[in-house]
């Protein structure tokens, strides 16, 4: 959650406005707060911000959050003058969604579409109609067109009124809306719970509704104090008492039941009725996934050519703010002012105000390592492009070519213990919000794990000549386990050369860095229904296929490329009992037990990376 997106005018968020820029730098804009009534009577709070010297009808920009609209005080004192071209061109309209801060009604958690047989129903698709219904007769000097817009929650909201539209809304961007909450976003992927994310979010929202509300932790380590938790049925015995709904819902969907399914926008997705335009950055630690797969799935209806993708080197929502680096990653200019002056501002620009071009191609992607952008008109893109498997080797390498006849040493074992998980970030973890350090994990050097005995590290030889890897990236494991339940996570890693400079900002020595450029968890109890969770057979080598999604990267000559494969990653993913038991969320302290992994990379149990490799030189 990018909290200070609450308050974002237009791409850019008030958590950037300069204290010190001079008065006559700023840029004032008129505000006015009302309460908009919906169809059902309930009145949603909005704030309405109007350029104060517009010279002539203006369209209008809708963020629907769940977060908090900005306040008079903060917008009478004047907006830094890089919002100028936003704030002089458009008119903002913030609006806090049911049940939040003033805004009537009850707040429910990516309130799924109402009932079709139910005239009377409501859902985030209604609110976004009867507010742009309201907007275009009530707010004076507007030219009826609307934008919506926004980043995580408030681009979910922006894909829901996307799929029913009124007519006035005539361009949409979604900055990383999450697309399924039990297959890849923020509480769970492939039915791995988040567990840090989902006890510190749904108590954000959930334990008022005039506020953020921030969990109070009595230990500086979130990692000690998760662990000290226990098994999760303790959360709601000790903390929540039943009272915050969203983790009523964990409990009692463990499975990708009828309730997560409902939810998922993937599932309401039958055409692409406005031009829309989704972003992703390569690092977003909240919602990378979804919008890879909302792009996709408007793909198959894409019968106009509305349907846009557009990824850069962020994490989740630095596309607001300055991106010439993420943690010590460099990326040569402001990646963030790239894509505001010349993606957000001339896609609404053509759209809204009729002026230039429509200026995007199919997909344009960041190229990380190589520090460019390129275009696609595809993605993945399928042209020059061709799959090849990274495979496992023994001594711990991985080669090009398959595993050599078997020298009966086919695997690798580690052990992996639920009392002494694998840290997701070095300790101490700090608490997920407003902590510096959870926007950085995905770019921190994974050598703080990769000696531990249950952390199995991969690597090539250094590389003879740059890879390039653009498209979907899929880890093929063969693995068992001595329990009954496991999890698998895989991370493609780049290793930079031994003698590489220190970055120069954050002056981090790189020498040997080593940086993820994909990663995902697998929860095995799915390993053939996300609906329907089987137990394994103990010790029972078998196939684990895992999407780690789209990327485009360069490794340069000199690198290594490293996997790393490992059972933990606490506390951010709750811990497999690693038995298997019918509800996690219901398992006792004793479920929890040690198992003996083992990583195969027999010839005929080949793991194996499966790398998207463009053929074309430079
Ligand atoms: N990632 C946040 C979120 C979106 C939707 C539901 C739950 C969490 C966010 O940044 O808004």
């Amino acid at each position: 959650m990018k909290i200070y997106a609450a308050l974002a005018v237009a791409a850019v968020s008030l958590a950037y406005s300069s204290p010190n820029q001079a008065d006559g730098d700023k840029v004032y804009v008129n505000f006015q707060e009302v309460m908009i009534p919906m169809r059902d009577g309930v009145r949603l709070q909005t704030v309405i911000l109007s350029p104060k010297a517009a010279k002539g009808a203006l369209p209008i920009l809708l963020q629907r959050t769940p977060y908090g609209v900005p306040a008079r005080e903060d917008i009478e004192k004047g907006l830094p003058a890089s919002f100028r071209s936003v704030s002089e061109n458009y008119i903002g309209v913030f609006q806090n969604l049911r049940g939040r801060f003033k805004s009537e009604g009850k707040f429910v958690m990516q309130r799924p579409p109402h009932d079709t047989n139910d005239p009377k129903g409501v859902d985030e698709t209604t609110d976004a109609w009867d507010t742009v219904e309201w907007l275009v007769h009530n707010v004076p000097n507007n030219n009826g067109r609307v934008g919506l817009h926004g980043t995580s929650y408030a681009a979910w909201t922006a894909v829901m009124a996307s799929l029913d539209p009124h007519p006035a809304v005539k361009a949409v961007i979604e900055q990383a809306s999450p697309a399924d909450m039990f297959l890849g976003d923020d509480f769970h992927h492939n039915g791995a719970f988040r567990l840090s994310y989902g006890f510190e979010y749904s108590a954000l929202l959930e334990t008022t509704a005039q506020e953020n509300y921030h969990f109070k932790f009595d230990r500086a380590d979130t990692y000690e104090w998760y662990l000290n938790l226990g098994s999760l049925k303790n959360a709601d015995e000790r903390y929540f008492h039943g009272k915050i709904p969203t983790w009523r819902d964990f409990v009692d969907h463990p499975n990708n039941d009828e309730f997560w399914q409902r939810q998922t926008v993937l599932t309401y997705i039958k055409d692409v009725k406005v031009p829309i335009l989704h972003v992703a950055g390569w690092w977003d630690q909240e919602d990378f996934y979804g919008p890879q797969k909302i792009y996709a799935a408007m793909e198959k209806f894409d019968r106009r050519g509305w349907n846009y993708f557009v990824a850069g080197p962020w994490n989740h929502g630095q596309w607001g703010g300055e991106a010439s680096h993420l943690g010590p990653v460099e990326f040569g200019t402001d990646t963030a002012k790239y894509y505001r002056e010349n993606i957000w501002n001339t896609w609404f620009a053509y759209w809204l105000h009729d002026q230039g071009k429509q200026p995007l191609p199919e997909a344009t992607a960041f190229e990380t390592g190589s520090n460019r952008w390129r275009q696609y008109d595809a993605w993945p893109p399928v042209e020059n492009v061709h799959s090849q498997r990274l495979f496992f080797q023994p001594d711990r390498k991985l080669a090009f070519r398959p595993p050599g006849p078997n020298r009966g040493n086919e695997f690798d074992e580690y052990v992996s213990d639920p009392a002494n998980p694998v840290p997701y970030r070095p300790r101490p973890v700090t608490p997920t919000y407003p902590g510096p350090e959870w926007p950085v994990w995905l770019v921190q050097d994974q050598r703080f794990v990769d000696h531990r005995p249950d952390v199995l590290s991969y690597e090539t030889e250094p590389l003879t000549a740059d890879l390039r890897v653009v498209g979907d990236i899929v880890a093929e494991l063969f693995a068992s386990t001595s329990g009954t339940d496991s999890d698998w996570i895989v991370k493609l890693i780049d290793v930079d050369a031994e003698d590489a400079p220190p970055d120069k900002q954050t002056r981090t020595n790189m020498g040997g860095y080593e940086l993820i450029i994909a990663d995902e968890i697998f929860r095995g109890r799915f390993r053939n229904s996300f609906e329907h969770p089987e137990s394994l057979r103990p010790n029972q080598p078998l196939k684990y296929t895992i999407d780690l999604h789209t990327n485009d990267h360069v490794f340069f000559k000199g690198h290594r490329i490293m996997v790393q494969v490992q059972s933990t990653w606490f506390p951010v993913y709750d811990r497999n009992p690693q038995q298997f038991v019918p509800n996690i969320f219901k398992a006792s302290e004793s479920d929890y037990r040690e198992a003996v992994q083992r990583i195969y990379y027999d010839p005929n149990l080949p793991s194996a990376i499966i790398l998207p490799i463009l053929d074309v030189p430079e």
